[in-house]
């Protein structure tokens, strides 16, 4: 039995359950479903390219269906745990279809993650296989599967998307199994891979997304077939995706914003194809566009940056972008006004969280709503309040916290009861940790944020994850890792260190780039590592004794 310590999931009350459903929210469809419905629908579109290679979505499902059938022989079983790790690659798919449809579990590592935190997810979800691709640039990926196969008890399985160099890892290749049948459909597709009809309910967790998080440990977030592909497919109606979609995905993958809002999700649920990219760079990414004439992508603000920067003197012809989604971090509104008449397209701001909660400003909404909010839910259904300190409800256009609650927004995160205790109120609402303010017509600014965490163009840094790694360096005594303002990310990291006094005459002369290395040599993801450390001799406190951050920030940001 699972202690309560250990909830692996927070179920909606029963109550809100039977109201999504007959709102038709909740469809009782798996992904597995809505990949298959589109490949009945149009088996012989293009549903990827990668590279120089395409795959219609008939050979995509049966891509699935063979692999699934390749991890049952191995031993995976519905309820299992697995850690995937791709680079942008077709392979992503595959195994996301081919474990989500057999109840296999798997959390979606980035591939910026390390040593430090895939041995977390490993430990922390009892993962049964680590499942990783070796295109990811600067990392031995096949050395950290022999490392995480030796310091990880559960870890039975290393299983890469390229070529195995070690007898104890596998090569994904071998596992494509054969003898499916040209014509599964969805419904025959879980007969023949044995599956339980426990182990394909779409009241189920499909896999675990990541949060940016707050606390010293990362936090996984369960996310139920229904909740997942209604999040989905309201995004799918309002972004307008459809057959002649063509979705250019240069963020990671498995990253919620580019996986489903309505990301590369919404491209295959509504027949469209998506173009994956490795290279973010403009010049890159501008030339996937001319070429495969791509109509839509999603970026981070520093990336529209740099597309902005490079539009005017780009010799590729981007003529065919219709739509750029910028998410993940506030845009600032200058940025976000030039950008329709630099890269001749329609600008959609998203404000959205792993945790649930998306928001989008619409198509059709005028320039000056685009520019200048971050849109509105996707449901009616999505209770969205801000509140003061004390918790009570704030006019519109008064700046408070944002609390959420909805029929894609978890409960409560994976096996963090504690955390749960603090990250929900009693009826259920999810504190996002973000300052906004509403405007007449409902749409959201984003203003700022009450939650311990660095937003670094989009990738989410919890401070006190990096300040306990910083504390195990014998010439740390004590630490802050701050926001600093940034120009080009929006923010960067700032470590606030106070050495030990007891080795105050060696450490005088330690340089940031001995803590930095440590750091590495920890295992921590590169993102995380500050951009700059700062000395002082003892931190400012609050009255009540905790760091003063405020202060820091006030106090760094003008420097
Ligand atoms: P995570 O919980 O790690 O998925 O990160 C979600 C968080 O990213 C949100 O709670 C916000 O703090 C931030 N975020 C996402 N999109 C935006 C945006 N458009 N503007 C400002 N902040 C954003
Ligand atoms: O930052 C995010 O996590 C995010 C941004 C835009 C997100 O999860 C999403 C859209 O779905």
């Amino acid at each position: 039995m699972i202690s309560s310590t250990q909830l692996d999931f927070t179920p909606w009350p029963a109550e809100y359950e039977q109201h999504y459903r007959k709102q038709g929210y909740w469809q009782d469809r798996t992904l597995f479903d809505c990949l298959s419905a589109t490949v009945d629908q149009s088996p012989d579109a293009i549903a990827l390219v990668c590279h120089d290679q395409q795959y219609t979505y008939q050979q995509l499902r049966q891509n699935i269906v063979r692999l699934a059938q390749g991890f049952a022989s191995l031993g995976l079983n519905a309820g299992d745990n697995v850690v995937l790790q791709m680079a942008n690659e077709t392979e992503f798919y595959d195994c996301f279809f081919a474990l989500t449809m057999q109840g296999i579990k798997p959390v979606l590592a980035l591939p910026a993650h390390r040593h430090m935190e895939l041995s977390y997810f490993c430990q922390h979800t009892e993962a049964k296989a680590y499942i990783f691709s070796d295109q990811i640039t600067g990392f031995d990926s096949q050395k950290q599967a022999l490392q995480l196969l030796a310091t990880c008890p559960s870890v039975k399985l290393a299983i890469t998307s390229g070529t195995a160099a070690h007898p104890e890892i596998q090569s994904l290749d071998a596992l494509y199994l054969d003898g499916s049948d040209q014509q599964v459909s969805a419904k025959h597709a879980g007969n023949k891979l044995a599956c339980t009809e426990q182990s394909r309910q779409a009241t189920d967790v499909a896999f675990y997304q990541l949060s940016g998080g707050t606390t010293g440990t990362p936090k996984l977030i369960p996310r139920t077939h229904n909740d997942y592909v209604y999040s989905v497919i309201g995004s799918i109606e309002i972004c307008r995706f459809g057959p002649e979609t063509k979705y250019l995905c240069v963020l990671p993958v498995a990253h919620n914003f580019p996986l489903s809002s309505p990301g590369s999700l919404g491209v295959l649920f509504s027949g469209g194809c998506v173009i994956l990219g490795q290279d973010s760079s403009p010049k890159a990414a501008f030339g996937l566009i001319e070429r495969y004439q791509v109509t839509v992508s999603a970026l981070v603000p520093p990336l529209a940056l740099l597309w902005m920067q490079y539009a005017p003197s780009a010799c590729e012809d981007i003529s065919s972008l219709k739509l750029v989604q910028v998410g993940g971090a506030k845009f600032s509104q200058s940025a976000a006004q030039q950008l329709p008449e630099t890269l001749h397209c329609q600008l959609q701001q998203i404000f959205g969280m792993a945790e649930g909660l998306v928001n989008y400003t619409r198509l059709d909404d005028p320039l000056d709503v685009i520019v200048s909010t971050q849109g509105r839910p996707i449901s009616p259904d999505d209770e969205v309040l801000v509140v003061n300190e004390e918790g009570q409800p704030v006019p519109a256009g008064q700046e408070g916290q944002l609390l959420t609650r909805g029929p894609y927004t978890i409960r409560g995160y994976y096996r963090a009861a504690e955390h749960n205790r603090r990250a929900f109120n009693h009826e259920g609402f999810y504190s996002t940790g973000d300052l906004v303010k509403l405007t007449q017509d409902g749409n959201i600014i984003v203003t700022g944020r009450d939650k311990d965490q660095i937003n670094r163009g989009g990738e989410k840094i919890a401070a006190e994850e990096v300040e306990n790694v910083l504390l195990q360096h014998p010439d740390v005594h004590d630490v802050a890792l701050i926001a600093v303002q940034d120009a080009f990310l929006g923010e960067r990291s700032c470590a606030i260190i106070v050495l030990n006094q007891t080795r105050l005459d060696q450490a005088k002369t330690i340089k940031p780039i001995v803590l930095k290395r440590f750091l590495h040599g920890k295992g921590l993801a590169e993102y995380k590592i500050p951009d700059q450390i700062q000395f002082m001799d003892v931190l400012p406190k609050t009255p009540v004794g905790k760091i003063n951050k405020k202060q820091l920030r006030e106090q760094f940001s003008a420097r």
